[in-house]
C-alpha cells in the first residue's frame, strides 16, 4: 500500500494512528475529518508535508468521499475508517449525529469503496456485543451475538453489519476490528481516564458513575493502532479481528490508582448518578488476531501505563484546557 486515507484522523485514536502510520511504516497518509468539537487539528502538528495532507469534511458527502477516492489506486492503497460520533453519554442526550456520522457516513464510504473497488478498514468497538456479568467466566469473541446497549454502540453495530453485507454481496474488500477501551495522549477530556487526570491536575475529584464497579477492559491506543497495520497487512478479507491487550479493571480501580500516582488520598473521588443503561463490564477475547497475525501488544503494564499518560496530561494543559469547561458544563447539566 502506499496511501492510506485515515477518516477521523483529527480524533483521539485516529490521530495517534496518523503518527504510528507514518513512523513505523512507508505509507503516505490523508486524512478526512469534520473536525467537530472532538477533532482537534493541534494533534496533528509537526508532520511531514511530502507525506501528510489534511482535508476538512464530511464522510457523509457523498460528493467529497468520490473525490477523494477517486485519487486512490486499488493496487495499493486503501481507507482507514475511524470517523465516528464516539462518546455513550452524548449518545443518550442528542442521539441523531450518531445515526447521520455513524452509520450513514460509514454508508457513503463503503459506497465510494466498492465503486473503485479499494481495500477498507472499518474501526469498531467491543460495545456492539452489549455487555458481560462481573463473575462471567467468558469474554467477548468474533463469535458472540450483537447485543448493543446504547445510540453509540447501536449505531457503531449497525455500521459494522453494512460492512459485513457489503463484503457479502458487493465483494468489497473489507476488514472489521472491534477494540476495548482505549487510553493514551491526546484523548478528548469527556472520557473517561482523561476526565479524571484533568480534575486532579486542577485540584478538583474524580467523578466514579453508580458505585465504580464497572468494568472496561483498557489498552494503549498504541497497541490498539499496531493491532490495526496487523489486520490490514495481514488480515483476511471479510474478517472480523478482537482487539484487546487483557486490561480488566473496575472504574473504582482506576481512579484510586489514578489518585495514588497523584498523590492524593485513596478515597479522594465523589459517587455521581449512573449512566442509563449502563454496561456493566466488557471483556476481550483476542486469540483470533494474536493467532492469525502474530499481534502483541506492547503496553501490558497498565499502572506504568496511566502514569505516562497523567505525565503527558501534565505537560499538555494546552491541548486539554480550552475542552475542560465546556465538557464539564455539558456534564452539570446531565448531573455527573
Ligand atoms: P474521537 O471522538 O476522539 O474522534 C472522532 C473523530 O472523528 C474526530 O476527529 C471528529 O472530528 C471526526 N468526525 C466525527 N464525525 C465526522 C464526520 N461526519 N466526518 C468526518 N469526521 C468526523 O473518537 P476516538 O475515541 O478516537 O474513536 C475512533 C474510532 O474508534 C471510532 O470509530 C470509535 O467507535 C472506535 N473505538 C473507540 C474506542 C475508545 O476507547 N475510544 C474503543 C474502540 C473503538
Ligand atoms: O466521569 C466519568 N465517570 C465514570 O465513572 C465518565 C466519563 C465515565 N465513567 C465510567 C463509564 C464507563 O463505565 O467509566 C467507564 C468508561 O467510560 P467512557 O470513557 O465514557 O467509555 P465507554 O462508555 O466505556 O466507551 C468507550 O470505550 C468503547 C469509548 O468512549 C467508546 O468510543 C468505545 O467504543
Amino acid at each position: 500500500m502506499s496511501t492510506l486515507l485515515v477518516t477521523g484522523g483529527a480524533g483521539f485514536i485516529g490521530s495517534n494512528f496518523v503518527r504510528h502510520a507514518l513512523a513505523n511504516t512507508d505509507h503516505d497518509v490523508v486524512v478526512l475529518d469534520k473536525l467537530t468539537y472532538a477533532g482537534n487539528l493541534a494533534s496533528l502538528g509537526g508532520l511531514p508535508p511530502e507525506r501528510f495532507r489534511f482535508v476538512r469534511g464530511d464522510i457523509a458527502d457523498a460528493e467529497l468521499v468520490a473525490d477523494l477516492t477517486a485519487a486512490l489506486d486499488p493496487a495499493t492503497d486503501a481507507i482507514v475508517h475511524f470517523a465516528a460520533e464516539s462518546h455513550n453519554d452524548n449518545s443518550l442526550a442528542a442521539p441523531r449525529p450518531f445515526v447521520d456520522t455513524n452509520i450513514v457516513g460509514t454508508f457513503t464510504l463503503i459506497e465510494a469503496a466498492r465503486r473503485r473497488d479499494l481495500r477498507f478498514h472499518h474501526i469498531s468497538t467491543d460495545e456492539v456485543y452489549g455487555d458481560l456479568e462481573l463473575d462471567d467466566p467468558a469474554r467477548f469473541t468474533e463469535r458472540t451475538a450483537y447485543r448493543p446497549s446504547s445510540p453509540y454502540s447501536s449505531t457503531k453495530a449497525a455500521s459494522d453489519l453494512l460492512v459485513a453485507a457489503w463484503v457479502r454481496s458487493y465483494g468489497l474488500r473489507a476488514t472489521i476490528s472491534g477494540c476495548s477501551n482505549n487510553y493514551g495522549p491526546h484523548q478528548h477530556v469527556e472520557k473517561f481516564i482523561p476526565r479524571q487526570i484533568t480534575n486532579l491536575l486542577r485540584g478538583d475529584r474524580p467523578k466514579l458513575y453508580g458505585t465504580g464497579r464497572n468494568v472496561r477492559d483498557w489498552i494503549h491506543v498504541d497497541d490498539h493502532n499496531s493491532a490495526v497495520l496487523a489486520i490490514l497487512e495481514r488480515g483476511r478479507i471479510g474478517e472480523t479481528y478482537l482487539i484487546g491487550a487483557n486490561g480488566e479493571r473496575s472504574n473504582l480501580d482506576i481512579v484510586e490508582t489514578l489518585l495514588e500516582l497523584l498523590g492524593r488520598p485513596r478515597d479522594g473521588y465523589d459517587l455521581v448518578g449512573d449512566r442509563p443503561g449502563h454496561d456493566l463490564r466488557y471483556a476481550i477475547d483476542a486469540t483470533k488476531l494474536r493467532t492469525e497475525t502474530g499481534w502483541t501488544p506492547r503496553y501490558t503494564d497498565l499502572r506504568e501505563g496511566l502514569a505516562r499518560t497523567v505525565d503527558w496530561y501534565r505537560d499538555h494543559e494546552d491541548w486539554w484546557a480550552p475542552q475542560k469547561a465546556p465538557t464539564e458544563a455539558r456534564y452539570s447539566e446531565i448531573g455527573r
